[in-house]
């Protein structure tokens, strides 16, 4: 099974249909544990929008997922996200962006 998806996985990025591997990151996207509600959705992504160099943030309830879009040209600190989620009371278990991915607090 794990090596079908993986054959999957290679046919899919060779179509073009995923970025390639070293295509480079902009957004971070990270996952959130702990949202009711979209009152929580909500009240999470203003909080991330009100980051440093953060454009836009969308907060998915259903698939527990914020995804951050930098300014132009900006970088996001992935340590000022994680501790913004954490500060707004909820629990990120993973976090992906172009300073790569982080299951716990990024260093900087
Ligand atoms: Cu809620």
């Amino acid at each position: 099974m794990r090596t079908l998806l993986m054959v999957l996985g290679g046919v899919i990025a060779a179509t073009g249909l995923l970025p390639a591997a070293d295509a480079p990151v902009e957004n971070t996207t990270i996952t959130v544990e702990g949202m009711h509600c979209a009152g929580c959705a909500k009240n999470l992504s203003t909080k991330l929008k009100a980051v440093k160099c953060v454009k836009g943030a969308e907060v998915d309830l259903a698939t527990k997922t914020a995804k951050i879009t930098p300014a132009d040209k900006e970088k996001v600190s992935p340590k000022a996200l994680w501790e913004t989620v954490v500060k707004a009371g909820y629990k990120p278990t993973k976090l992906v962006g172009p300073s790569g991915t982080f299951t716990e607090t990024p260093g900087a």
